[in-house]
């Protein structure tokens, strides 16, 4: 059984995930848009993966009994600016989203709900693999520079990025 505060918390953290879907959806809109497809296919992956990130909590409030209470979800941008201020902004959404977790984990803690906090274990990891992601990315982005081949590059490799089912990944 979970507390009032947990049960809302976790809410509000389904709702952070569908944010993130949907940010990520408006990045890749915004990378068809203007011509980067590879960045659109890696940003539409993203999508997916929040997605099952939503449903995962979504899941465990269901297991656990639990009030769902969906709440709606903020319009996200429609330009991104460079590719480079894309993936900083990605990975400014990531750090937050991982003070979100850290919080929940923190709160689970204080209320002593331990099925809660090692649910949240895989968030924690999950957020660890997300932000080095987005810096490798940022990495390659600052060294291609203002160089069209090496964008082309990171495009390419951006491109081949393929959605993994959770299943599929034993998660
Ligand atoms: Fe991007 O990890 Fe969920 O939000």
């Amino acid at each position: 059984m979970l507390s009032e505060k947990i049960t809302k918390a976790l809410n509000e953290q389904i709702n952070k995930e569908m944010y993130s879907a949907y940010l990520y959806m408006a990045m890749s809109a915004h990378s068809t848009y203007v011509g980067l497809d590879g960045f659109a296919n890696w940003f539409m992956v993203q999508y997916q993966e929040e997605m099952t990130h939503a449903m995962r909590i979504y899941n465990y409030l269901k297991e656990q009994g639990a009030r769902i209470e969906l709440q709606a979800i903020d319009q996200p941008p429609v330009d991104f600016g460079t590719p480079l201020d894309m993936f900083e902004k990605t990975l400014a959404h990531e750090q937050f989203i991982t003070k979100s977790i850290n919080d929940l984990l923190t709160l689970a803690n204080e209320e002593k709900d331990y099925a809660t906090a090692i649910f949240l274990q895989w968030f924690v990891t999950e957020q660890i693999e997300e932000e080095s992601n987005d810096n490798e990315i940022i990495a390659k982005l600052k060294l291609a520079g203002e160089d069209g081949n090496g964008l082309f590059m990171i495009d390419k490799e951006l491109g081949a990025r393929v959605f993994v089912p959770p299943a599929a990944e034993g998660k």
